[in-house]
């Protein structure tokens, strides 16, 4: 089973790569920030305290997220394996999915970090924000907080994965397709 992490800040490319590498290898793409999304749309106890959470660019807590990420992976266990999007972004959570998936005699194959510039990142999440719909990337304050929440809650996991000799940074400045083939090259030497 391949198992990926797709990690960056927001606005990295996590979305827009983990879609590319689904296609390729046929894996489970589990996006915490989509899952979340569809709570918040069917207006769930869950959801509505995930939304005030994300409208201000915070985390939403480990409990909940972990609580989503067990009964995806509990559901798709026969897969060729995942690409986790956006997960984890705290130790808690890479504690918790390293023992989910020991539980299930698994672990993650690799961990792809996508380096981007600020300036590029905020750029990118407004451009989004134009259409998209998502309140979270029209607002500079809210994309500058959660950038911030990734400086200090979720880049630390660089080293976590660094310690079990899983992390691999990517260049994550270029166009998709160039990014994309980049990803391509360190899964397929694995
Ligand atoms: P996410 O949905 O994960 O959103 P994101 O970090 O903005 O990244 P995303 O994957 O969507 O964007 P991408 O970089 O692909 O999280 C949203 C919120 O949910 C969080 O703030 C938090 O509140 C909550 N949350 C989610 N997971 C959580 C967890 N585990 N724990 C706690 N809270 C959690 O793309 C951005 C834009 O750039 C796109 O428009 C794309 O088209 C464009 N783009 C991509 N690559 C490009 C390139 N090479 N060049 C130009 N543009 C590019």
């Amino acid at each position: 089973m391949l198992n990926v992490v797709l990690f960056g800040p927001p606005g990295a490319g996590k979305g827009t790569q983990a879609k590319k590498l689904k296609e390729r290898y046929g894996l489970i793409h589990i996006s915490t920030g989509d899952l979340l999304r569809e709570e918040v749309s069917s207006r769930s106890k869950l959801g509505l305290e995930a939304q005030k959470i994300m409208t201000q660019g915070k985390l939403v807590s480990d409990k909940i997220v972990i609580g989503i990420i067990k009964s995806k992976l509990h559901n798709n266990m026969s897969s060729n394996g995942f690409i986790f999007d956006g997960f984890p972004r705290t130790e808690a959570q890479a504690i918790a999915l390293d023992n989910l998936l020991e539980d299930n005699k698994l672990a993650i194959s690799i961990m792809l970090s996508l380096e981007v510039s600020e300036n590029e990142l905020i750029q990118r999440l407004l451009d989004r924000g134009k259409n998209s719909g998502r309140s979270d990337d029209q607002n500079i304050d809210i994309i500058k907080s959660r950038i911030v929440e990734y400086n200090i809650k979720t880049s630390i996991l660089i080293d976590y994965y660094k310690k079990e000799s899983k992390y691999k940074g990517v260049n994550g400045m270029g166009d998709i397709k160039t990014i994309t083939e980049r990803l391509f090259n360190l899964i397929d030497i694995i």
